[in-house]
């Protein structure tokens, strides 16, 4: 039996080495025969203060705002900003919401900013746990509104050793728009992922969190429509029987 974190060694240099599926831009309508949709608050719509099934924002690198050019809400990230500021607020976070004093102004930035949370952690938001099938592949997709910044939205897999969960998978879907006339504008991004260690299948990966990080360079990006559908195979139904219409085709 091999202690834990070589298991999770394993599984992390084992993935490092698998090749990452280009991000597709475009809403992805290819035919593909999708579940229902496993992230509920991924649009951002409802809440108090900050939106439900999400970590709470903390109003200096991250807001819950209006949605800008359209209805509804979104998330707005800002990466401009020194790690002081965020840790000082970090640290404010930790009180009730009703005894919590409003975020204070940032520090203005200034030079290369290669100091700010931009050219580190970037500015971080994660979603709950999302129950997944172990080996099963689910189409994550988002629409992102960047000004300057990449977002990488993280899919990070779960695995239980000893009543804990841990973390042994992860892959991003990469956003930012190949056309830089395209900076300002919503765009979908879109890739499927299959929540497995290929070299060890007895990994068994039963939940997700979406970790969503807006970095390099310094600036504002809005994000909205964050889901997970699983992908069913062709001439499947949810629950995996075949469907009739289509016959067998094992
Ligand atoms: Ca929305």
């Amino acid at each position: 039996m091999k202690p834990a974190f070589v298991i999770i060694a394993a599984a992390a240099a084992a993935l490092l080495l698998l090749t990452t599926v280009q991000a597709r831009e475009g809403l992805i309508e290819d035919g593909a025969n999708l579940g229902p949709e496993l992230l509920p608050q991924g649009d951002f719509e409802n809440g108090e203060g900050s939106p439900e099934g999400w970590d709470e924002v903390d109003d200096i690198s991250g807001y819950w705002v209006k949605r800008p050019g359209g209805k509804g809400k979104c998330l707005k990230f800002d990466s401009d900003i020194y790690p002081k500021d965020v840790d000082a607020r970090a640290e404010e976070m930790k009180l009730p919401r009703d005894k919590r004093p409003k975020a204070r102004p940032k520090t203005p930035t200034s030079g290369k900013k290669y100091n700010t949370i931009a050219g580190g952690r970037g500015a971080l938001l994660w979603s709950d746990y999302v129950e997944v099938e172990p080996g099963a592949t689910y189409r994550f997709v988002a629409e992102v509104n960047t000004y300057a910044p990449e977002t990488k939205l993280f899919i990070k897999g779960y695995t239980e050793i000893k009543g804990e969960r841990r973390i042994g998978y992860k892959k991003y879907l990469k956003c930012i728009p190949e056309d830089k006339n395209d900076l300002g504008s919503w765009k979908f991004y879109s890739q499927d992922f299959t929540v497995e260690n290929p070299y060890n299948k007895s990994m068994k990966f039963k939940w997700v969190k979406v970790m969503i990080m807006v970095f390099w360079p310094p600036g504002e990006a809005y994000i909205d429509n964050v889901s997970i559908k699983k992908v069913i195979a062709p001439g499947k139904k949810e629950d995996g029987k075949e469907e009739k219409t289509k016959g067998k085709d094992k």
